[in-house]
């Protein structure tokens, strides 16, 4: 019998790991954004311990039924934590906001990558400003706006809705200047698509996204699809076994990154997923 072979220690896992950094106080008194700040550091340093690569950093929230925030207090949330991370760490930082002055803001500070859930179509000088900026670009799709996009979310054929949209926000950062190799393209999982009826099959079809040929970031951790398949009434901190499933799902299917909450584990999640694929390639 062949001897089995000896499985390596998985130092960087292939798929990279976004670790998630909301930083959405109720609070604005001056003790509370302190608090608020120095929590987000504390967390932002557990991320990279855990093994995040990048660390994406939002001030505010996309929920149905949140609050919106101007650009100003935006800014005030998220620049902070950016120069204090930059102060300590070279990790790449990723902005989630859906303004071209936050994103301004937050690249002065030292972020290099503009996650944005609209595809930079919210405001008119979105893709201009991409372009300037020269940063990386997360294109998301996602049907409807924010507060209204789980209202009665439609499609025919969601795979390849989502797929023609991504593709022709991709064509539309490229034609305003964004090189093509900073382009992101993120399929929106929970963003205007109806909780199985969508979700489900989106997720079954990510190979035909990956096919478009960019980088594809997944966002699944603890969305409520995950609490549904489970039965339903699931909190957030408790979808860690369905998002692992699910964040796997999207490595079988050859996506380049995934977007978490919870770093440590996922981390470990991919070196185990690594290895095996690794182990048997070596057979
Ligand atoms: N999901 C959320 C926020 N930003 N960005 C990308 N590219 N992909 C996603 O799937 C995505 C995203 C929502 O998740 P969460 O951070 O948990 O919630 P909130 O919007 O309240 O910050």
């Amino acid at each position: 019998m062949k001897p089995v072979p000896a499985v390596q220690p998985v130092r960087v896992p292939p798929v990279k790991v976004w670790g998630v950094i909301n930083v959405t106080p109720d609070s604005f008194s001056d003790g509370g954004r302190f608090d608020e700040l120095d929590a987000a550091l504390r967390r932002a340093r557990r991320l990279i311990a855990d093994g995040a690569d990048i660390l994406d950093i939002g001030g505010e929230s996309t929920r149905p039924g949140a609050q919106p925030v101007d650009a100003a207090q935006e800014i005030d949330r998220v620049v902070p934590l950016i120069q204090a991370i930059r102060a300590e760490s070279a990790v790449p930082i990723s902005i989630d906001t859906m303004k071209p002055a936050v994103a301004r803001a937050a690249m002065a500070a030292g972020a290099t990558i503009w996650n944005d859930v609209t595809a930079l179509r919210h405001a008119p000088d979105s893709l201009a400003t991409a372009a300037a900026l020269g940063c990386e670009v997360v294109l998301m799709h996602m049907q409807g706006e924010p507060g209204t996009m789980q209202a009665e979310p439609r499609y025919d054929d969601v795979v390849a809705e989502v797929a023609a949209f991504l593709a022709s926000r991709a064509e539309a950062a490229m034609a305003a200047g964004v090189a093509r190799g900073r382009i992101w393209l993120d399929p929106g999982v929970g963003f205007g698509k109806h909780m199985l009826d969508h979700n489900l099959p989106l997720l079954a079809g990510l190979d035909r996204i990956v096919a478009l040929g960019f980088p594809v970031l997944l966002g699944v951790s603890r969305k409520s699809f995950i609490s549904t398949v489970d039965g339903g009434g699931r909190p957030g901190e408790q979808r860690l076994g369905g998002s692992i499933a699910a964040a796997l799902a999207g490595v079988a299917a050859g996506v380049a990154a995934v977007r978490v909450h919870d770093v440590r584990e996922t981390v470990q999640a991919l070196r185990v997923w690594t290895a095996i694929a690794q182990a048997g390639r070596a057979g």
